[in-house]
């Protein structure tokens, strides 16, 4: 009897064949999703350079990805990938990492790429906390919930990340959740399709960590819940505040077009070829 083969297995590295994450994590719902875009778009792996952080989502790409990967320092990963994207402008550079690295102590350059307007794509797996390191409260963290690094209840207001990557400039910005993995598909591949800073954030479920402090349950539970307390950008509107207060507004926040950095770069160079 012949072995089937997952169809997205050949865009991985074949000699792996165990992953870091925990049972029930929604890190395999985001690899698959990205994979299936990429598959789905008819892209070549050989054209992608996936940079990514610290932290279990910055697993995702590497090294399971058959491709050139690029696993940095925490918080960094959207300045290493503006380095390969100017010196590579052909290339798809695409981030994939966790909130506390991109929004916490990468929170920077974030928003400055998108005020740039440089060509990456960037995959954002918030599951509201610090996963990796067991458990801390996060920019994302909801006010109330009591982690590891606040007992009593974290103060702190969350980052509303996709409306900020939106008005800090970005020209694609949209948020899914692991609950619907085809509208999360569709919105990386428009991302990646977009000329210009595109930021896919993947609400998702940390069963361990966030599971012990939510108590949201199991994964299964957290899935119902994301489906369950997901309003679309447009409901969301005619809603007030109180009645979004334990939301997730899911949709596209960005989709505009304007001139974006490694092109006005390349444009610069042309014109200067030749000048003293
Ligand atoms: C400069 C620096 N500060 C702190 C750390 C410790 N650290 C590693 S991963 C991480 C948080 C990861 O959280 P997140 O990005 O949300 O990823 P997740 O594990 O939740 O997917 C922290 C604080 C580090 N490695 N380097
Ligand atoms: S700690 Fe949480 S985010 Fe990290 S692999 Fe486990 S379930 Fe996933
Ligand atoms: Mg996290």
């Amino acid at each position: 009897m012949s072995k089937s083969v997952h169809p997205l297995r050949k865009y991985t590295r074949g000699h792996i064949s165990r992953t870091t994450t925990c049972p029930g994590c929604g890190i395999g719902t985001i690899s698959q999703a990205v994979l299936r875009a990429i598959d789905e778009l008819e892209l070549n792996m050989d054209d992608f350079i996936f940079v990514s952080g610290i932290g279990c989502s910055a697993w995702i790409p590497s090294p399971f990805y058959a491709a050139d990967t690029l696993h940095t320092t925490h918080g960094r990963p959207i300045a290493y990938a503006t380095g390969v994207k100017l010196g590579l402008p052909d290339a798809h550079v695409m981030v994939i990492s966790g909130d506390g690295d991109l929004t916490a102590i990468g929170g920077n350059h974030l928003i400055h790429a998108a005020r740039r307007n440089i060509d990456l794509t960037v995959v954002l797996v918030n599951n509201g906390i610090y996963g990796m390191t067991g458990g801390q409260t996060a920019p994302t963290t909801p006010r109330g919930l009591a982690t590891v690094t606040s007992p009593y209840g974290n103060m702190e207001h969350a980052f509303d990340i996709s409306p900020l990557a939106a008005v800090a400039g970005a020209a694609y910005a949209a948020r899914w959740t692991t609950a619907h993995p085809r509208r999360l598909t569709r919105a990386i591949k428009k991302g990646l399709r977009k000329k210009g800073f595109a930021l896919i954030e993947a609400v998702s479920q940390c069963p361990v960590q966030y599971g012990k402090a939510g108590k949201l349950g199991k994964a299964v539970d957290m899935l119902k819940y994301f489906r369950q307390n997901s309003v679309t950008v447009k409901k969301a509107r005619a809603l007030a505040p109180d009645a979004l207060a334990d939301k997730i507004v899911v949709g596209e926040f960005a989709d505009i077009e304007k001139a974006e950095l490694t092109e006005q770069y390349r444009e610069l160079k042309r014109k200067m070829k030749g000048r003293p």
